[in-house]
């Protein structure tokens, strides 16, 4: 080998390596990465985005905590007494005000989710049919989804829609607080006794369900929702980085063995 051509080898395999170290260094190259857990205060939530399918969606990653029910049934309110916000989402008496995936961050990579509404049948059909395809693509596909509070009124619980949803999320493993919403409609016995109700009505799922009377206007129930959200969205996030393939010359690899 003439000595230009030495130099020339010595040079590419050089290059190979600062490739390839630049790589399992994890610049590009596809890792898992545990994020340090995080003290949760639902009260630093900031909207973020309105997005109308979950392509529009921060990336799928960290951890989501997701509110679902019934149009109505006081997802937006909920959120805005958990996070002591009284603007953060917007309340309506008109069933159906919800119509995007709204997305509040609390922390970084954590995030508070507040879903279109189901089951409201006034909404115009091709309407219903949108949101509902975006709520069902988001909970099927969206993978840092690891809790679910299904909020239902707490005077009429446990419609099909909210029970096909439960099961769904206890076939899929993902943890679910039941939040009865407007208990303050109640007297405390009607009360505790719909709170058993249910209880009994979802054990036999043997799943991680959590029931709790809530009132947005009275605060009731305020303190134990906001332990459980808070403990879902403190867990280790396991981050996926996608290599970005654009950052590497490949083409440097065929001067191997030349
Ligand atoms: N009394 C009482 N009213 C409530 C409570 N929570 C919500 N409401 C009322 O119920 C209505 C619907 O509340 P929202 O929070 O907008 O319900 P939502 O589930 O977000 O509804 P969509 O966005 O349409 O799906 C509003 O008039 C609220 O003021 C509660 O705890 N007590
Ligand atoms: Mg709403």
């Amino acid at each position: 080998m003439s000595k230009k051509n030495h130099k020339f080898t010595v040079l590419c395999i050089f290059l190979i390596i600062k490739v390839k170290e630049k790589r399992y260094n994890g610049e590009n190259f596809k890792r898992v990465k545990p994020l340090s857990s995080t003290k949760i205060h639902l009260t630093k939530a900031a909207f973020t985005i309105s997005a109308p399918d979950i392509r529009r969606l921060p990336a799928d990653s960290g951890i989501e905590v997701a509110f679902a029910g019934r149009s109505n049934a006081g997802k937006s309110s909920a959120l805005n007494t958990l996070t002591n916000q009284r603007g953060l989402a917007r309340i309506s008496k008109t069933p159906g005000r919800t119509q995007l995936i709204n997305v509040f961050e609390v922390a970084e990579n954590r995030r508070l989710i507040d879903l279109p509404g189901y089951g409201f049948a006034q909404v115009p059909l091709a309407m219903k049919k949108k949101w509902q395809k975006a709520l069902g693509e988001y909970l099927e596909k969206r993978q840092c989804l690891k809790g679910l509070v299904v909020l239902m009124d707490i005077r009429h619980p446990l419609k099909d829609l909210d029970m096909d949803l439960i099961q769904w999320a206890a076939d899929s493993d993902l943890p679910v607080l039941a939040l009865l919403t407007k208990c303050d409609k109640l007297s405390q016995g009607k009360r505790s006794s719909e709170v058993l109700a249910v209880k009994k009505a979802l054990s036999s799922l043997n799943a991680d369900i959590k029931v709790q009377a809530f009132s947005s206007l009275k605060y009731t129930g305020k303190e134990q929702a906001d332990a459980i959200i808070c403990e879902w969205l403190e867990q280790e996030a396991q981050e996926y980085e996608l290599p970005d393939e654009s950052d590497v010359d490949d083409s440097n690899e065929s001067f191997e063995g030349e």
